[in-house]
């Protein structure tokens, strides 16, 4: 059983609902960050290695023990929850491109959280180094792919940025892009992806029913500027995935 403390809390669940991502700072053993870096170097030299990165860097077995991101998957996605056999390195070398926007897979077309990737940079990102980029509340949004990619800079985008050992969990259907690698350095990003194993019939983060109130706030915020159609359909949305994860009718 994991610790309590390590769970979301209902604020927290409430701002992934209504985002769509929420970022992880895992504090990792000294020089973990730097070995996972140069690992990945080393195995993406040559033929990308897929799926068999986790066997070619068994450390990150170790991201995704910790506590503070297991934690946060176990919130999301149940005591039960699974990592997937799909997983890539990203690399994202010096004087790259910036990626289109793009939803993973063909989107999922319900308004649960099924599944979530989970992407740990093993190093610092800044703006300046490629960082991904991603647009709050997109989740919601099933868009053809050969469209959203032709839309360049979205106001209110969000780059993931962070010290290294930051994971960005974020909901399967979120739109995001690689951005341009401006430093001169290689940027690596590890993605994951966990499924969910069962149905929710009672919340797995910290809940808290004396906070439900505050909760309830968060879901009525807007992830950025919208039409007011789309607001409230992104209410009605987020309700119906809060109600899925409380797994009963006193949500
Ligand atoms: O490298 C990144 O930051 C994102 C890459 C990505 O989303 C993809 O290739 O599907
Ligand atoms: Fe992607």
């Amino acid at each position: 059983m994991i610790d309590k403390q390590h769970l979301l809390s209902d604020e927290e669940v409430a701002d992934f609902v209504c985002k769509g991502y929420i970022l992880v700072n895992a504090d990792f053993p000294q020089g973990f960050n730097e070995a996972v870096y140069d690992e990945c170097a080393r195995a993406t030299d040559g033929e990308n290695p897929g799926d068999a990165i986790l066997d070619r860097v068994p450390k990150l077995h170790e991201v995704f023990k910790h506590e503070k991101v297991f934690g946060a998957l176990v919130s999301l996605l149940g005591e039960d929850v699974q990592m997937n056999n799909h997983r890539h390195c990203h690399v994202n070398p010096p004087g790259s491109r910036s990626q289109g926007w793009h939803q993973d897979g063909t989107n999922q077309r319900h308004h649960q959280i099924r599944t979530v990737l989970a992407m740990y940079y093993p190093q610092d990102v800044t703006t300046e180094n490629g960082p991904t980029v991603v647009v709050p509340g997109t989740h919601f949004r099933n868009a053809p792919t050969d469209r959203i990619a032709t839309y360049t800079n979205i106001k209110e985008q969000v780059p993931v940025v962070g010290p290294a050992g930051t994971v960005a969990i974020t909901h399967y259907d979120i739109w995001h892009a690689a951005s341009r690698n401006k430093s001169d350095k290689t940027r690596f990003m590890l993605k994951f992806l966990f499924n969910r194993a069962s149905e929710p019939t009672a919340p797995s983060w910290n809940h808290d029913p004396a906070r439900l109130g505050a909760a309830h706030g968060r879901l009525g915020q807007r992830a950025i500027a919208c039409g007011q159609t789309e607001h409230y359909t992104e209410r009605r949305l987020r309700r119906e995935m809060w109600n899925h994860l409380m797994g009963n009718a006193s949500a």
